[in-house]
Protein backbone atom coordinates (compact mmCIF):
# COMPACT_ATOMS: atom_id res chain seq x y z
CA UNK A 1 0.00 0.00 0.00
CA UNK A 2 1.33 3.42 -0.59
CA UNK A 3 1.15 5.23 2.54
CA UNK A 4 1.48 8.84 2.97
CA UNK A 5 2.22 10.76 6.34
CA UNK A 6 0.16 14.02 6.39
CA UNK A 7 1.74 17.03 9.09
CA UNK A 8 -0.27 19.31 10.60
CA UNK A 9 1.90 22.50 11.51
CA UNK A 10 1.00 26.11 13.16
CA UNK A 11 -2.71 26.80 14.50
CA UNK A 12 -4.19 26.83 11.38
CA UNK A 13 -2.45 23.48 9.63
CA UNK A 14 -3.88 21.96 13.25
CA UNK A 15 -7.16 23.38 12.71
CA UNK A 16 -7.79 22.35 9.22
CA UNK A 17 -5.58 19.22 10.18
CA UNK A 18 -8.15 17.89 12.68
CA UNK A 19 -11.37 19.00 9.99
CA UNK A 20 -9.97 16.99 7.66
CA UNK A 21 -9.19 13.79 9.80
CA UNK A 22 -12.72 14.05 11.15
CA UNK A 23 -13.93 14.07 8.03
CA UNK A 24 -12.06 11.37 6.16
CA UNK A 25 -13.15 9.25 9.69
CA UNK A 26 -16.56 9.44 8.62
CA UNK A 27 -16.18 8.98 4.89
CA UNK A 28 -14.15 5.48 5.72
CA UNK A 29 -16.61 4.46 8.37
CA UNK A 30 -14.48 4.90 11.06
CA UNK A 31 -15.62 6.92 14.63
CA UNK A 32 -13.57 9.06 16.20
CA UNK A 33 -12.01 6.45 18.29
CA UNK A 34 -10.36 5.06 15.24
CA UNK A 35 -12.85 1.66 15.16
CA UNK A 36 -14.68 0.63 12.40
CA UNK A 37 -18.47 0.76 12.82
CA UNK A 38 -20.33 -1.95 11.73
CA UNK A 39 -21.80 -2.66 8.67
CA UNK A 40 -19.26 -0.84 6.13
CA UNK A 41 -19.39 -1.11 2.96
CA UNK A 42 -15.84 -2.93 2.05
CA UNK A 43 -14.97 -0.25 -0.80
CA UNK A 44 -14.73 2.24 2.11
CA UNK A 45 -11.86 0.69 4.12
CA UNK A 46 -9.97 -0.74 1.30
CA UNK A 47 -7.21 2.09 0.80
CA UNK A 48 -7.34 2.75 4.81
CA UNK A 49 -3.62 2.23 4.84
CA UNK A 50 -3.10 5.14 2.82
CA UNK A 51 -3.89 7.40 5.76
CA UNK A 52 -4.20 5.75 8.81
CA UNK A 53 -2.00 2.78 10.27
CA UNK A 54 -3.23 0.10 11.74
CA UNK A 55 -2.68 -1.12 15.27
CA UNK A 56 -1.04 -4.31 15.77
CA UNK A 57 -4.28 -6.11 17.51
CA UNK A 58 -6.35 -4.89 14.14
CA UNK A 59 -9.17 -2.96 15.86
CA UNK A 60 -8.15 0.23 15.42
CA UNK A 61 -6.50 2.60 13.13
CA UNK A 62 -4.33 5.47 13.93
CA UNK A 63 -4.31 8.36 11.21
CA UNK A 64 -1.02 8.94 10.34
CA UNK A 65 -0.36 12.32 11.44
CA UNK A 66 1.97 14.63 13.05
CA UNK A 67 0.98 17.30 14.91
CA UNK A 68 3.45 20.37 15.36
CA UNK A 69 3.18 24.06 17.09
CA UNK A 70 5.28 26.25 18.98
CA UNK A 71 2.76 26.63 21.12
CA UNK A 72 0.70 24.58 23.39
CA UNK A 73 -2.77 25.90 22.45
CA UNK A 74 -4.10 24.43 19.19
CA UNK A 75 -3.07 21.16 20.24
CA UNK A 76 -4.73 20.69 23.23
CA UNK A 77 -7.80 21.76 21.85
CA UNK A 78 -7.21 19.08 19.44
CA UNK A 79 -6.46 16.71 22.16
CA UNK A 80 -8.99 17.71 24.40
CA UNK A 81 -11.64 17.94 21.55
CA UNK A 82 -14.11 14.66 20.76
CA UNK A 83 -11.16 13.57 18.89
CA UNK A 84 -9.05 12.72 21.87
CA UNK A 85 -8.72 9.17 21.17
CA UNK A 86 -8.19 9.36 17.79
CA UNK A 87 -4.23 10.34 16.92
CA UNK A 88 -1.17 8.96 18.31
CA UNK A 89 -0.22 10.91 21.53
CA UNK A 90 3.88 10.87 20.77
CA UNK A 91 3.19 12.16 17.26
CA UNK A 92 2.29 15.56 19.06
CA UNK A 93 4.94 17.72 19.40
CA UNK A 94 4.96 21.25 20.87
CA UNK A 95 7.39 24.01 22.51
CA UNK A 96 6.34 26.56 24.78
CA UNK A 97 7.00 29.65 22.62
CA UNK A 98 5.81 30.47 19.93
CA UNK A 99 6.88 32.43 16.32
CA UNK A 100 4.85 35.34 17.56
CA UNK A 101 3.72 35.58 13.62
CA UNK A 102 7.56 36.41 12.84
CA UNK A 103 8.45 33.55 9.47
CA UNK A 104 12.08 34.05 11.26
CA UNK A 105 11.19 32.43 14.11
CA UNK A 106 9.31 29.70 12.51
CA UNK A 107 12.26 29.10 9.84
CA UNK A 108 15.48 29.65 11.71
CA UNK A 109 15.55 30.36 15.47
CA UNK A 110 12.58 28.68 17.74
CA UNK A 111 11.41 26.13 14.64
CA UNK A 112 14.96 25.75 13.93
CA UNK A 113 15.01 24.24 17.70
CA UNK A 114 12.18 21.54 17.51
CA UNK A 115 12.87 20.87 14.13
CA UNK A 116 14.68 17.42 14.77
CA UNK A 117 12.49 16.06 17.15
CA UNK A 118 9.78 16.72 14.40
CA UNK A 119 11.92 15.04 11.82
CA UNK A 120 12.67 11.82 14.18
CA UNK A 121 9.00 11.09 14.76
CA UNK A 122 8.64 11.61 10.95
CA UNK A 123 11.13 8.90 10.42
CA UNK A 124 9.51 6.64 12.93
CA UNK A 125 6.56 6.88 10.61
CA UNK A 126 8.22 6.09 7.52
CA UNK A 127 9.88 3.30 8.56
CA UNK A 128 6.39 2.16 9.57
CA UNK A 129 5.68 2.03 6.13
CA UNK A 130 5.41 -0.59 3.62
CA UNK A 131 5.93 1.76 0.35
CA UNK A 132 5.55 5.70 1.53
CA UNK A 133 4.26 7.70 -1.46
CA UNK A 134 4.82 10.92 0.19
CA UNK A 135 3.90 13.69 2.45
CA UNK A 136 1.38 16.06 2.99
CA UNK A 137 1.53 19.30 5.15
CA UNK A 138 -1.31 21.69 5.89
CA UNK A 139 -0.77 24.67 7.23
CA UNK A 140 -1.27 28.45 6.76
CA UNK A 141 1.52 30.83 4.87
CA UNK A 142 0.59 33.99 6.94
CA UNK A 143 1.83 33.31 10.64
CA UNK A 144 4.80 32.61 11.96
CA UNK A 145 4.65 28.49 12.96
CA UNK A 146 3.46 26.82 10.04
CA UNK A 147 4.61 28.99 7.31
CA UNK A 148 8.04 29.53 8.86
CA UNK A 149 8.65 26.22 10.38
CA UNK A 150 6.40 24.56 8.43
CA UNK A 151 8.54 25.67 5.09
CA UNK A 152 11.34 24.26 6.99
CA UNK A 153 10.23 20.69 7.55
CA UNK A 154 9.13 20.36 3.85
CA UNK A 155 13.10 21.50 3.08
CA UNK A 156 14.71 18.88 5.89
CA UNK A 157 12.36 16.21 4.47
CA UNK A 158 12.49 16.93 0.76
CA UNK A 159 16.75 16.73 1.91
CA UNK A 160 15.96 13.94 3.67
CA UNK A 161 13.52 11.78 1.34
CA UNK A 162 14.17 13.42 -1.72
CA UNK A 163 12.08 11.05 -4.12
CA UNK A 164 9.09 11.06 -2.41
CA UNK A 165 6.27 13.31 -3.10
CA UNK A 166 5.56 16.89 -0.87
CA UNK A 167 2.14 17.78 -0.86
CA UNK A 168 0.92 21.24 0.68
CA UNK A 169 -2.38 22.55 1.63
CA UNK A 170 -1.52 26.18 1.89
CA UNK A 171 -3.76 29.04 3.35
CA UNK A 172 -3.17 32.22 1.43
CA UNK A 173 -3.89 35.35 3.97
CA UNK A 174 -6.25 37.85 3.29
CA UNK A 175 -6.92 40.93 5.26
CA UNK A 176 -10.82 39.91 5.21
CA UNK A 177 -10.02 37.68 8.41
CA UNK A 178 -6.31 38.77 9.86
CA UNK A 179 -5.39 41.74 10.94
CA UNK A 180 -1.83 40.78 11.01
CA UNK A 181 0.37 43.27 9.14
CA UNK A 182 3.29 41.16 8.60
CA UNK A 183 1.69 38.25 6.57
CA UNK A 184 2.40 39.49 3.50
CA UNK A 185 6.51 38.75 4.06
CA UNK A 186 5.56 35.88 6.02
CA UNK A 187 3.64 34.24 2.57
CA UNK A 188 6.28 35.63 0.13
CA UNK A 189 8.91 33.94 2.25
CA UNK A 190 6.98 30.78 2.36
CA UNK A 191 6.61 30.80 -1.50
CA UNK A 192 10.09 30.77 -2.17
CA UNK A 193 10.17 27.74 -0.54
CA UNK A 194 7.19 26.60 -1.87
CA UNK A 195 8.17 26.97 -5.19
CA UNK A 196 11.54 25.02 -4.83
CA UNK A 197 10.58 22.52 -2.59
CA UNK A 198 6.58 21.41 -3.33
CA UNK A 199 5.50 18.92 -5.70
CA UNK A 200 1.82 20.21 -5.59
CA UNK A 201 0.54 22.77 -3.70
CA UNK A 202 -3.20 22.94 -2.66
CA UNK A 203 -4.18 26.97 -2.54
CA UNK A 204 -6.83 27.62 0.03
CA UNK A 205 -7.01 31.34 -0.18
CA UNK A 206 -8.63 32.88 3.03
CA UNK A 207 -10.22 35.39 0.49
CA UNK A 208 -12.12 33.40 -1.48
CA UNK A 209 -13.39 31.11 1.79
CA UNK A 210 -14.49 34.38 3.19
CA UNK A 211 -16.16 35.78 0.15
CA UNK A 212 -18.37 32.68 -0.50
CA UNK A 213 -19.41 32.31 2.94
CA UNK A 214 -20.76 35.56 2.64
CA UNK A 215 -22.46 35.11 -1.01
CA UNK A 216 -22.92 31.62 -1.13
CA UNK A 217 -23.66 30.46 2.11
CA UNK A 218 -24.92 33.84 3.62
CA UNK A 219 -22.92 34.20 6.54
CA UNK A 220 -22.41 37.43 8.00
CA UNK A 221 -19.46 36.81 10.16
CA UNK A 222 -17.46 33.74 9.04
CA UNK A 223 -15.32 32.32 11.88
CA UNK A 224 -12.32 29.83 10.94
CA UNK A 225 -15.50 27.08 11.68
CA UNK A 226 -17.05 28.44 8.69
CA UNK A 227 -14.17 28.51 6.59
CA UNK A 228 -12.65 25.05 7.40
CA UNK A 229 -15.79 23.40 7.02
CA UNK A 230 -15.09 24.38 3.41
CA UNK A 231 -11.82 23.86 3.31
CA UNK A 232 -12.35 19.70 4.95
CA UNK A 233 -14.69 19.11 1.93
CA UNK A 234 -11.78 20.28 -0.57
CA UNK A 235 -9.26 18.88 0.99
CA UNK A 236 -11.06 15.21 1.20
CA UNK A 237 -12.08 15.99 -2.32
CA UNK A 238 -8.77 16.47 -3.56
CA UNK A 239 -8.11 13.07 -1.66
CA UNK A 240 -10.82 11.10 -3.13
CA UNK A 241 -8.75 9.46 -5.46
CA UNK A 242 -5.91 8.62 -3.46
CA UNK A 243 -8.58 6.83 -0.68
CA UNK A 244 -10.68 5.05 -3.28
CA UNK A 245 -10.11 2.09 -5.43
CA UNK A 246 -9.35 3.64 -8.82
CA UNK A 247 -7.11 4.18 -11.99
CA UNK A 248 -7.22 8.43 -12.56
CA UNK A 249 -4.71 10.05 -9.80
CA UNK A 250 -4.67 7.22 -7.52
CA UNK A 251 -1.44 8.65 -6.23
CA UNK A 252 0.44 11.86 -4.92
CA UNK A 253 2.71 11.55 -8.08
CA UNK A 254 0.02 10.50 -10.77
CA UNK A 255 -1.73 13.58 -9.71
CA UNK A 256 1.51 15.70 -10.37
CA UNK A 257 2.40 13.99 -13.27
CA UNK A 258 -0.77 14.49 -14.82
CA UNK A 259 -1.20 18.63 -13.38
CA UNK A 260 2.29 20.30 -13.30
CA UNK A 261 3.62 20.31 -16.55
CA UNK A 262 6.64 22.50 -15.59
CA UNK A 263 7.88 22.07 -12.15
CA UNK A 264 7.28 25.05 -11.11
CA UNK A 265 3.41 25.92 -12.13
CA UNK A 266 2.25 23.77 -9.28
CA UNK A 267 0.42 25.97 -7.75
CA UNK A 268 -3.37 24.59 -7.83
CA UNK A 269 -6.93 26.62 -7.96
CA UNK A 270 -9.03 23.89 -6.19
CA UNK A 271 -13.27 24.17 -5.56
CA UNK A 272 -15.73 22.30 -4.78
CA UNK A 273 -19.50 21.82 -5.29
CA UNK A 274 -22.42 21.84 -3.97
CA UNK A 275 -21.02 24.77 -1.50
CA UNK A 276 -23.05 23.80 2.08
CA UNK A 277 -22.80 25.81 5.24
CA UNK A 278 -21.68 23.59 8.38
CA UNK A 279 -25.31 22.87 9.69
CA UNK A 280 -27.50 23.42 6.63
CA UNK A 281 -28.53 19.41 5.66
CA UNK A 282 -28.58 19.81 2.41
CA UNK A 283 -29.15 16.65 0.88
CA UNK A 284 -31.32 18.27 -2.29
CA UNK A 285 -30.90 16.23 -5.55
CA UNK A 286 -28.53 18.35 -7.64
CA UNK A 287 -27.98 16.98 -11.46
CA UNK A 288 -24.43 16.53 -13.11
CA UNK A 289 -25.23 19.65 -15.42
CA UNK A 290 -25.71 21.68 -12.10
CA UNK A 291 -22.82 20.27 -10.40
CA UNK A 292 -20.58 20.66 -13.72
CA UNK A 293 -21.51 24.31 -14.11
CA UNK A 294 -21.06 25.27 -10.38
CA UNK A 295 -17.60 23.36 -10.20
CA UNK A 296 -16.40 25.93 -13.17
CA UNK A 297 -17.65 29.15 -11.81
CA UNK A 298 -15.42 31.58 -10.09
CA UNK A 299 -17.86 31.61 -6.90
CA UNK A 300 -16.73 28.00 -5.93
CA UNK A 301 -13.20 28.40 -6.32
CA UNK A 302 -11.40 28.11 -3.31
CA UNK A 303 -8.82 30.78 -4.35
CA UNK A 304 -9.54 35.05 -5.44
CA UNK A 305 -8.94 34.77 -8.68
CA UNK A 306 -10.76 34.56 -11.77
CA UNK A 307 -10.14 31.76 -14.43
CA UNK A 308 -11.26 33.93 -17.40
CA UNK A 309 -8.24 36.03 -16.59
CA UNK A 310 -6.07 33.08 -17.37
CA UNK A 311 -6.23 29.69 -19.64
CA UNK A 312 -6.29 26.36 -17.79
CA UNK A 313 -2.85 24.21 -18.62
CA UNK A 314 -4.63 20.95 -16.87
CA UNK A 315 -7.81 20.39 -15.00
CA UNK A 316 -8.78 17.53 -13.18
CA UNK A 317 -12.13 16.92 -12.21
CA UNK A 318 -14.02 14.30 -9.72
CA UNK A 319 -17.46 13.35 -9.30
CA UNK A 320 -18.83 11.51 -6.52
CA UNK A 321 -21.96 9.40 -5.54
CA UNK A 322 -24.16 7.96 -7.97
CA UNK A 323 -23.86 9.53 -11.53
CA UNK A 324 -23.92 8.05 -14.87
CA UNK A 325 -19.97 7.96 -15.52
CA UNK A 326 -21.48 8.74 -19.68
CA UNK A 327 -23.49 11.67 -18.25
CA UNK A 328 -20.08 13.16 -16.53
CA UNK A 329 -18.00 12.60 -19.67
CA UNK A 330 -20.72 14.32 -22.11
CA UNK A 331 -21.34 17.28 -19.65
CA UNK A 332 -17.37 17.98 -19.31
CA UNK A 333 -17.21 17.60 -22.86
CA UNK A 334 -19.78 20.77 -23.13
CA UNK A 335 -17.83 22.73 -20.92
CA UNK A 336 -14.70 21.99 -22.97
CA UNK A 337 -16.60 22.61 -26.39
CA UNK A 338 -17.97 25.90 -25.17
CA UNK A 339 -14.95 27.58 -23.22
CA UNK A 340 -11.82 26.43 -25.47
CA UNK A 341 -10.19 29.47 -25.16
CA UNK A 342 -9.62 29.18 -21.69
CA UNK A 343 -7.96 25.48 -21.98
CA UNK A 344 -4.00 26.03 -23.67
CA UNK A 345 -4.58 23.89 -26.85
CA UNK A 346 -0.78 22.91 -26.35
CA UNK A 347 -1.72 20.21 -24.05
CA UNK A 348 -4.31 17.83 -25.56
CA UNK A 349 -6.69 16.31 -23.06
CA UNK A 350 -5.55 18.17 -20.58
CA UNK A 351 -8.88 17.80 -18.51
CA UNK A 352 -9.29 14.99 -16.45
CA UNK A 353 -12.26 13.38 -14.93
CA UNK A 354 -13.21 10.71 -12.63
CA UNK A 355 -16.00 9.21 -10.88
CA UNK A 356 -15.57 7.81 -7.39
CA UNK A 357 -18.95 6.03 -6.65
CA UNK A 358 -18.57 6.73 -2.48
CA UNK A 359 -20.21 10.15 -1.89
CA UNK A 360 -18.94 12.61 0.86
CA UNK A 361 -21.35 12.90 4.14
CA UNK A 362 -23.37 16.18 3.42
CA UNK A 363 -24.42 15.24 -0.07
CA UNK A 364 -25.50 11.97 -2.05
CA UNK A 365 -23.21 13.70 -5.26
CA UNK A 366 -20.12 16.14 -5.30
CA UNK A 367 -17.92 17.55 -7.18
CA UNK A 368 -14.13 18.90 -6.84
CA UNK A 369 -12.33 20.74 -9.22
CA UNK A 370 -8.08 20.48 -9.24
CA UNK A 371 -7.52 23.38 -11.70
CA UNK A 372 -3.34 24.92 -13.25
CA UNK A 373 -4.79 28.09 -13.96
CA UNK A 374 -2.18 30.93 -14.91
CA UNK A 375 -4.97 33.02 -13.85
CA UNK A 376 -3.45 31.54 -9.74
CA UNK A 377 -0.91 34.47 -10.22
CA UNK A 378 -3.38 36.86 -9.33
CA UNK A 379 -2.76 35.80 -5.96
CA UNK A 380 0.47 36.11 -5.82
CA UNK A 381 0.04 39.44 -7.42
CA UNK A 382 -2.14 40.82 -4.22
CA UNK A 383 0.25 39.32 -1.77
CA UNK A 384 3.08 40.99 -3.88
CA UNK A 385 1.62 44.06 -3.70
CA UNK A 386 1.41 44.39 -0.08
CA UNK A 387 4.85 42.75 -0.14
CA UNK A 388 5.84 45.57 -1.63
CA UNK A 389 4.34 48.62 -0.10
CA UNK A 390 5.82 47.81 3.22
CA UNK A 391 9.17 46.55 2.09
CA UNK A 392 9.94 49.95 0.28
CA UNK A 393 10.06 51.04 3.25
CA UNK A 394 11.54 48.47 5.44
CA UNK A 395 8.64 48.52 7.96
CA UNK A 396 8.72 45.57 10.14
CA UNK A 397 12.23 44.16 9.19
CA UNK A 398 13.82 44.61 12.19
CA UNK A 399 11.93 41.78 13.79
CA UNK A 400 13.35 39.51 11.10
CA UNK A 401 16.82 40.80 10.61
CA UNK A 402 17.13 40.56 14.98
CA UNK A 403 16.41 36.83 14.01
CA UNK A 404 19.29 36.91 12.07
CA UNK A 405 17.56 37.24 9.01
CA UNK A 406 19.32 39.06 6.09
CA UNK A 407 17.26 41.79 3.99
CA UNK A 408 19.12 40.04 1.05
CA UNK A 409 16.50 37.13 1.41
CA UNK A 410 13.29 39.04 1.36
CA UNK A 411 14.86 40.69 -2.04
CA UNK A 412 15.13 37.10 -3.31
CA UNK A 413 11.64 35.93 -2.19
CA UNK A 414 10.21 38.45 -4.10
CA UNK A 415 12.11 38.42 -6.88
CA UNK A 416 11.08 34.41 -7.13
CA UNK A 417 7.46 34.82 -6.80
CA UNK A 418 7.34 37.69 -9.36
CA UNK A 419 9.48 35.35 -11.87
CA UNK A 420 6.24 32.56 -11.10
CA UNK A 421 3.55 35.49 -12.07
CA UNK A 422 5.73 35.85 -15.28
CA UNK A 423 5.77 32.45 -15.73
CA UNK A 424 2.27 32.12 -15.88
CA UNK A 425 2.04 34.67 -18.23
CA UNK A 426 4.07 33.52 -20.60
CA UNK A 427 2.39 30.33 -20.77
CA UNK A 428 -0.63 32.20 -20.84
CA UNK A 429 0.03 33.74 -23.97
CA UNK A 430 1.64 30.71 -25.72
CA UNK A 431 -0.03 29.64 -28.60
CA UNK A 432 0.57 26.66 -30.74
CA UNK A 433 1.03 29.13 -33.66
CA UNK A 434 3.33 31.38 -32.37
CA UNK A 435 7.06 30.53 -34.50
CA UNK A 436 9.50 28.30 -32.74
CA UNK A 437 11.39 31.15 -31.55
CA UNK A 438 9.39 32.59 -28.80
CA UNK A 439 8.46 29.13 -27.51
CA UNK A 440 12.03 28.70 -27.29
CA UNK A 441 12.09 32.15 -25.37
CA UNK A 442 10.11 30.65 -22.80
CA UNK A 443 11.68 27.16 -22.34
CA UNK A 444 14.56 29.02 -21.85
CA UNK A 445 13.32 30.67 -19.21
CA UNK A 446 11.89 27.99 -17.29
CA UNK A 447 14.65 26.43 -17.02
CA UNK A 448 16.67 28.97 -15.74
CA UNK A 449 14.41 29.27 -12.99
CA UNK A 450 14.11 26.18 -12.44
CA UNK A 451 16.50 24.29 -9.33
CA UNK A 452 14.40 21.52 -8.09
CA UNK A 453 13.05 18.44 -10.20
CA UNK A 454 13.38 16.03 -7.58
CA UNK A 455 10.37 14.49 -8.19
CA UNK A 456 10.88 14.16 -11.73
CA UNK A 457 13.43 11.48 -11.47
CA UNK A 458 11.19 9.06 -12.82
CA UNK A 459 11.24 11.00 -15.69
CA UNK A 460 7.55 10.64 -15.74
CA UNK A 461 6.97 14.27 -16.30
CA UNK A 462 5.41 15.87 -18.94
CA UNK A 463 7.81 18.41 -20.01
CA UNK A 464 7.87 21.33 -23.11
CA UNK A 465 9.36 19.25 -25.04
CA UNK A 466 6.61 16.20 -25.17
CA UNK A 467 4.43 18.71 -26.10
CA UNK A 468 4.42 18.78 -30.26
CA UNK A 469 3.50 22.21 -30.89
CA UNK A 470 3.00 21.01 -34.73
CA UNK A 471 0.36 18.20 -33.93
CA UNK A 472 -2.90 19.40 -35.43
CA UNK A 473 -5.00 20.71 -32.78
CA UNK A 474 -8.18 18.31 -31.48
CA UNK A 475 -11.31 19.78 -33.39
CA UNK A 476 -13.18 20.72 -30.02
CA UNK A 477 -10.15 23.41 -29.10
N1 LIG B 1 -8.83 29.06 7.05
C1 LIG B 1 -8.25 29.23 8.24
N2 LIG B 1 -7.30 30.16 8.41
C2 LIG B 1 -6.73 30.28 9.63
C3 LIG B 1 -7.10 29.46 10.73
N3 LIG B 1 -6.35 29.83 11.80
C4 LIG B 1 -5.54 30.81 11.38
N4 LIG B 1 -5.75 31.10 10.07
C5 LIG B 1 -5.02 32.07 9.22
O1 LIG B 1 -3.64 31.77 9.41
C6 LIG B 1 -2.88 32.95 9.48
C7 LIG B 1 -2.22 33.02 10.83
O2 LIG B 1 -1.45 31.87 10.98
P1 LIG B 1 -1.55 30.86 12.19
O3 LIG B 1 -1.73 29.49 11.60
O4 LIG B 1 -2.52 31.31 13.21
O5 LIG B 1 -0.09 31.00 12.76
P2 LIG B 1 0.90 29.91 13.29
O6 LIG B 1 1.32 29.03 12.18
O7 LIG B 1 0.29 29.23 14.48
O8 LIG B 1 2.15 30.79 13.72
P3 LIG B 1 2.40 31.72 14.99
O9 LIG B 1 1.17 31.66 15.84
O10 LIG B 1 2.70 33.02 14.41
O11 LIG B 1 3.55 31.10 15.68
C8 LIG B 1 -3.86 34.08 9.24
O12 LIG B 1 -3.82 34.38 7.87
C9 LIG B 1 -5.18 33.49 9.64
O13 LIG B 1 -6.24 34.12 8.97
C10 LIG B 1 -8.10 28.48 10.51
O14 LIG B 1 -8.49 27.72 11.39
N5 LIG B 1 -8.63 28.41 9.26
MG1 LIG C 1 0.17 29.97 16.46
Amino acid sequence: MREIIHISTGQCGNQIGAAFWETICGEHGLDLNGNILPNVDPIMTSKLNVYFNETSSGSKWVPRSINVDLEPGTIDAVRNSKMSGLFRPDNFIYGQSSAGNVWAKGHYTEGAELVDSVMDVIRREAESCDRLQGFQISHSLGGGTGSGMGTLLISKIKEEFPDRMMATFSVIPSPKNSDTVVEPYNATLSMHQLIEYASETFCIDNEALYNICQRTLKLTQPSYNDLNQLVSSVMSGVTTSLRYPGQLNSDLRKLAVNLVPFPRLHFFMIGYAPLTAMNAQSFRSLSVPELTQQMFDSKNMMAAADPRNGRYLTVAALFRGNVSVKEVEDEMYKVQLRNSDYFVEWIPNNVQTSVCSVPPKNSDISATFIGNSTSIKELFQRIDKQFVAMFRKKAFLHWYTSEGMDEMEFTEAESNMNDLIQEYEQYQEWRVDEDDEDMDAVEQHDYNNNDINGDYNGGEAVEAGDVDADKPVPEEF
